[in-house]
């Protein structure tokens, strides 16, 4: 007979996410690390309990373990943040190895070391070019509206290969995904409508193979090549993924190069803002920019509460609790990244850490961001050359005047106002 008895003697806690100012941290994640790593939760919506599980060698263990399933989320009403899910069923997000391994496959092909270094003197091309805009408009602008929206949206466009035409109704439907005080309909209706555009342009990619042949490519045709509506539509020709799997993989870097990148950025921007002499060492040493970010990536809180459950398919022990099989589970990469037992001094910004590139910001195992080495490269651009081209930049209202989003699943302040 199976027994669990920390099943019976652990609380519920119930946690609705607050609305925190700045980069606070969220008091109940740090109560939890330190007082009690593996708890029992419940979220607003869904039903029943899940275990929250908050030092980095549990999330660690939960992240990488088979044991834990995202394919076993699908159908079953966990508790959770937000009224609806964020993933498409068919998506990566809910897919376990080997289903997984083969779909990830197919994205590594848009993301090859060749479309990085590509993109990368692209990235530096549409920053220096909005930042020529925000000159011209002038001081005090919205960096936020100039720069931390607009880059990261023009860059994961080329990484798609999304028309210019289609840019801004797609960060907008992203946007309502990402909310959980827009409702469950109107989420579910923006979802819809990103998969119903990343559905055509990849029906369009595989109608027009021809036009990728090599005798008919103009001359960035290698590039267009890379570009992953072209190899999701290559993919699903070839039978490696099937379409609802590709328009699933579309959608989720979609949320992550636009929404997650745009709130990151401007999160990064006004931490270094806020912590001067931290600014004054990077502006000192240009080559800690790398170090930086991975720093600014530990430390940003970049979400509100948890996001995507898995579920244990047996009994397993974790930080020395029994997960009972069938239970739903969260970690929170947030509280990992606040670890004393990995980071000296976690709650400082220090950009002179050694210790930061054990960060789980990108999370962990087989679900790590596909995306990491293109969020990074934004990140590196823009603070090598922000500071560069305003050395005076500096927050235009007092601190504790900047408005940050409410009801929102990923931080960041609603508009970021600069002088220089
Ligand atoms: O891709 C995911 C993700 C991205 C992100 O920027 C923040 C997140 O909390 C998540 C997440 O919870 C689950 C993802 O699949
Ligand atoms: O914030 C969430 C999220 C973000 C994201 O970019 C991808 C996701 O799959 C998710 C998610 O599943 C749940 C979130 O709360």
């Amino acid at each position: 007979m199976r027994t669990a008895p920390t099943t019976t003697e652990s609380p519920i806690h119930f946690w609705s996410p607050p609305d925190l100012p700045g980069l606070e941290f969220d008091p109940f994640l740090s109560r939890m690390l330190h007082e009690e790593p593996v708890s029992r939760i419940r979220l607003p919506n869904g039903a029943g309990h899940a275990w929250l599980v908050t030092r980095h060698a549990d999330v660690r263990l939960v992240s990488a373990d088979p044991r834990f399933s995202r394919r076993a989320v699908l159908g079953r009403d966990v508790t959770r943040v937000a009224p609806h899910f964020i993933p498409m069923d068919g998506a990566t997000a809910f897919a376990d190895p080997p289903d997984h391994t083969r779909m990830r496959r197919v994205v590594a092909g848009a993301f090859t070391a060749r479309s990085m270094r590509r993109l990368r003197d692209r990235a530096q091309q549409v920053l220096d070019g909005l930042l020529d805009e925000m000159e011209r408009h002038g001081s005090p602008a919205d960096l936020v509206a100039h720069v931390a929206r607009p880059f990261p949206q023009a860059m994961v466009s080329e990484l798609m290969g999304v028309p210019a035409r289609d840019r801004e109704s797609m960060a907008h439907w992203t946007d309502g995904i990402l909310s959980a005080a827009a409702g469950r309909t109107a989420s579910e209706r923006a979802k819809a409508a990103l998969a119903d555009r990343f559905a055509a342009l990849i029906g369009a990619a595989r109608r027009a193979p021809a036009a990728r042949l090599p005798h008919q490519v103009p001359a960035d045709g290698d590039a267009r090549r890379e570009q992953l509506v072209d190899v999701l539509a290559d993919g699903v020709e070839a039978g490696t993924i099937g379409f609802d799997e590709a328009v699933g993989l579309a959608v989720l870097i979609q949320i992550g190069g636009t929404h997650a990148v745009r709130n990151n950025s401007a999160n990064m921007v006004y931490a270094l803002l806020t912590h001067p002499h931290q600014l004054a060492r990077l502006r000192a040493e240009p080559a800690l920019v790398p170090r930086a970010v991975d720093e600014l990536l530990r430390y940003i809180p970049h979400r509100n509460a948890v996001g995507l459950a898995r579920i244990a398919l047996e009994d397993v022990e974790v930080g020395g609790v029994t997960i009972p099989a069938g239970d739903a589970v969260y970690v929170s990469y947030l509280s990992a990244n606040r670890d004393p037992e990995v980071f000296a001094d976690p709650e400082r910004l220090d950009l002179d850490r050694d210790d930061a590139a054990s960060h789980l910001a990108f999370a962990h195992g087989p679900h790590y961001c596909p995306g990491a080495t293109l969020a990074r490269l934004e990140s590196e651009v823009l603070l090598a050359t922000l500071w560069d081209r305003f050395p005076g930049l500096r927050l235009a209202v007092p601190e504790d005047e900047l408005r940050w989003q409410r009801g929102v699943l990923i931080r960041g302040p609603e508009e970021l106002p600069v002088r220089w």
